[in-house]
This record gives C-alpha cells, sequence and structure tokens, in this order.
C-alpha cells in the first residue's frame, strides 16, 4: 500500500495568535519573545519577516532592525490552548496524529483513499477548519513520507499547500541545497561543499563510500533522503490521563517538617509539568510507601481544575493530615488526574487568579531558562 504522510505546520504561530486576539495587531509588524535586554526572539509575524526579524535572534537587534515594531511577552498558556484546539482538528482527520511542538505534527494518511480519492481533499479540509474555527492559517505539505512532508510543508508559506506525488521523490528534491536534509548541519554543509556537493541531487548521485569516508555514519542517511526515502512511522500522541511524580528516599522520612519539605518538591514539579503541558487536573492523588512497603493511595477531587502548586501542595497535605503515620515512609508520590486543557481558576477568583498565573508566569520562564531546580519556594510551609 503507498503510503501518505501529511505535515501541518502553522504560519508565525505565536505571532498569529497575538495578531488574531488583537484585530489592531493585523498587518503589523509583530515580534514575540523575551522582551528583556537579554531576550531573544521566539517569532516573528511575516510582516516583521520583512524587516529580516527571525526566530532565535536576540530582541535587541530585532529592535534596531524593526523599530515600528509590535513587540509582546510570550503567552505559552494561550498557545498551548490553540495548540490543543489544532491537534483536536487534526485528530478528526486520522487516528495517527504524532505533534512535533506546539504548531506542528505528522499525520499518517495511508490507506484513507477509500475515504478520499484525491488525497489533497483532507489537507485543503484541515486548512478550512483551521481557518474557520481557530481563525488562523497552516501551511501543509503531503508527501510519500515524513521528510518530504516536513519539507513540503515549508516550501510556499504562508498559507501553503504542497503536494509531492509518488515518483517524484528524488526530482523534487534535486536542485534543493544539502542543508534540507535532517542531520545536515553547518559542519557537514561546508564538508560536502569541499567534496563539490551542494545539492540533494548531487548527495544522491554520490558514491555512499566516498560520503561514508567524509562523513561517516550519515552519509547512508542523507544519501537515503536525498533519494526521497524515509521509512519512519508516524508515531501517535495520546493524551495523558494523569500528570506524576514520585520519590524514593535514601533514608526513611519520619519528621511531619519532612514529610511537608518532600510533599512541597512534588508539589512544584506537578504544577509545573501540568503547567508546561497546558493542563489542569481535579484530581489530586498522594501515594506513600511506607518503611513495611506497605502502600496506600488517597484521592481528592476538587471543585475547580488546578495546575497552581499552592492548591496541589494544600491539597495533599489536606489529605495526609487523615494519614496516621506510624513507620517511616520510604516513597512519597503526587499525581494529578482529571485533566482538562487550560489554565483552571482563570475566570474563578477574579483579579487576584490573574496575578497568581503571571507570578506563576514569571517563575516558569526562569524554570524553562535555567531548570526545574532554580526555584523552589518554602513560604507556605511555614519553615
Ligand atoms: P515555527 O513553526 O518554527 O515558526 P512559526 O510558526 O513562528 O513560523 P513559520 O510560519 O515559519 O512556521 O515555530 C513555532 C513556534 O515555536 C513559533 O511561533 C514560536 C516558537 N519558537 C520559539 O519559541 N523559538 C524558536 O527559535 C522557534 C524556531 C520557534
Ligand atoms: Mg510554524
Amino acid at each position: 500500500m503507498q503510503r501518505w504522510i501529511i505535515h501541518v505546520d502553522m504560519d508565525a504561530f505565536f505571532a498569529a495568535v497575538e495578531q488574531r486576539d488583537d484585530p489592531a495587531l493585523k498587518g503589523r509588524p509583530v515580534i514575540v519573545g523575551g522582551l528583556g535586554n537579554r531576550g531573544v526572539v521566539s517569532t516573528a509575524s511575516y510582516e516583521a519577516r520583512e524587516f529580516g526579524v527571525h526566530s532565535a535572534m536576540a530582541m535587541a537587534e530585532a529592535r534596531r532592525r524593526c523599530p515600528g515594531g509590535v513587540f509582546l511577552p510570550c503567552d505559552h498558556e494561550k498557545y498551548s490552548v490553540v495548540s490543543h484546539q489544532i491537534m483536536n482538528i487534526l485528530a478528526a482527520f486520522s487516528p495517527l496524529v504524532e505533534p512535533l511542538s506546539l504548531d506542528e505534527a505528522f499525520l499518517d494518511m495511508t490507506g484513507m483513499e477509500w475515504l478520499y480519492p484525491d488525497i489533497t481533499q483532507p489537507a485543503l479540509l484541515i486548512k478550512e477548519r483551521i481557518k474557520n474555527e481557530l481563525n488562523l492559517t497552516a501551511s501543509i505539505g503531503i508527501a510519500p513520507n515524513k521528510f518530504l512532508a516536513k519539507l513540503a510543508s515549508d516550501l510556499k508559506k504562508p498559507d501553503g499547500l504542497v503536494f509531492i506525488r509518488h515518483g517524484e521523490e528524488a526530482s523534487s528534491l534535486k536542485d534543493m541545497p544539502v542543508s534540507r536534509l535532517w542531520g545536515v548541519g553547518d559542519a557537514t554543509a561546508q564538508t560536502l561543499r569541499k567534496l563539490g556537493i551542494t545539492t540533494i541531487g548531487q548527495v544522491a548521485e554520490a558514491d555512499v563510500l566516498m560520503l561514508e569516508k567524509y562523513c561517516g555514519k550519515l552519509a547512508y542517511e542523507i544519501k537515503e533522503l536525498a533519494l526521497g526515502r524515509d521509512n519512519r512511522p508516524v508515531v501517535p500522541w495520546r493524551e495523558p490521563k494523569s500528570i506524576g511524580k514520585e520519590t524514593t528516599f535514601e533514608t526513611d522520612l519520619m519528621a511531619p517538617a519532612q514529610i511537608q519539605d518532600e510533599l512541597l518538591r512534588l508539589a512544584e514539579k506537578v504544577g509545573w509539568r501540568l503547567r508546561r503541558q497546558g493542563y489542569s487536573a481535579r484530581t489530586i492523588t498522594v501515594k506513600i510507601r511506607f518503611a513495611s512497603f506497605r502502600t496506600i493511595t488517597r484521592s481528592r477531587t476538587l471543585d475547580e481544575p488546578t495546575n497552581f502548586d499552592e492548591i496541589i501542595y494544600q491539597t495533599v497535605c489536606s489529605i495526609c493530615d487523615k494519614v496516621a503515620i506510624e513507620e517511616g515512609i520510604r516513597l512519597l508520590g503526587i499525581t494529578a488526574a482529571n485533566l482538562q486543557a487550560g489554565g483552571g481558576q482563570i475566570s474563578l477568583f477574579g483579579d487576584t487568579s490573574d496575578k497568581k498565573r503571571s507570578l506563576y508566569q514569571a517563575v516558569d520562564k526562569l524554570k524553562e531558562k535555567f531548570g526545574e531546580g532554580i526555584i523552589t519556594r518554602g513560604n507556605f510551609t511555614g519553615h
């Protein structure tokens, strides 16, 4: 059976979401990223790209190049909610959807010819649904494999649709630069240039043993890709049922203060993982394994979903208050289940919650930059 893979990639994703949500930004150069002195551009709208602004550029440089631009901070939570909406649309078209990041995914469409005799039809329908339901544009590549589909989606951005048919694999690639091959970075491109190889077509024609001498094992991979061959499967992602974290201790815990400290650490980890993945949870479960290996789990379901560390912490503390600790604890775990997409508690508490949300966003930014361990709080354990 012929394989068909679709690759969907949103156009200028973060910037497009901001332009959609504030019509005054339509048609203007919008730059999203870290706004501090040492900030970096996450993405730029196509209007801003005309000024030479692009992802990963220093924000200071972006300001120089595009002084009239609109500069906005990243709202990860918002983008991850939109991302869920996109993935939900894609799930209607194939049971095999593999998200690669917030704004892109592969769909395996193999065997769907009976449903869509013309394989461009589902691609057009996906674009249409994303446009109608989310008011955003996506670019799509359709091809016999993942490598070509991803490459194709990038060829006619924004709002593009590129179709590479079976039999056209190698010919569609032959004039492209070697840098388009997965695994070919600057160093390999330079090595190949020294051999007089600058196009993918030249890689396809080159002797693989000669390539191996200069590029090692990568030679076999890039030769296959250059011929337009790629057998990698689409590996579907499943929505998590729960998000949790547990720790086994080197020495068993007995002291309440120690237990509280560990619960706080776990609550912060679980809260962070929820926020990062764009979820909030209604059910919080604590697992306790005692020195004797007796293991208990206790759950509580909240009225409203949360991804705030202190609510998770308060919940697990109130659960643990009811557990008699008669021997040492060798393992503690917290699991958040009953997940739903989004922030939770956004509208419930009005201002206070908004303030909290921005505090979390600031903390999460630091965690993203310096790692999960950078910030822990001691201020609500009381010691
Ligand atoms: P991309 O799909 O690479 O870029 P894009 O969607 O903004 O633009 P394009 O039309 O070219 O696809 O990345 C998706 C989002 O990921 C992007 O909107 C912002 C974020 N991102 C970063 O935060 N840092 C980066 O260096 C890149 C490349 C992306
Ligand atoms: Mg994109």
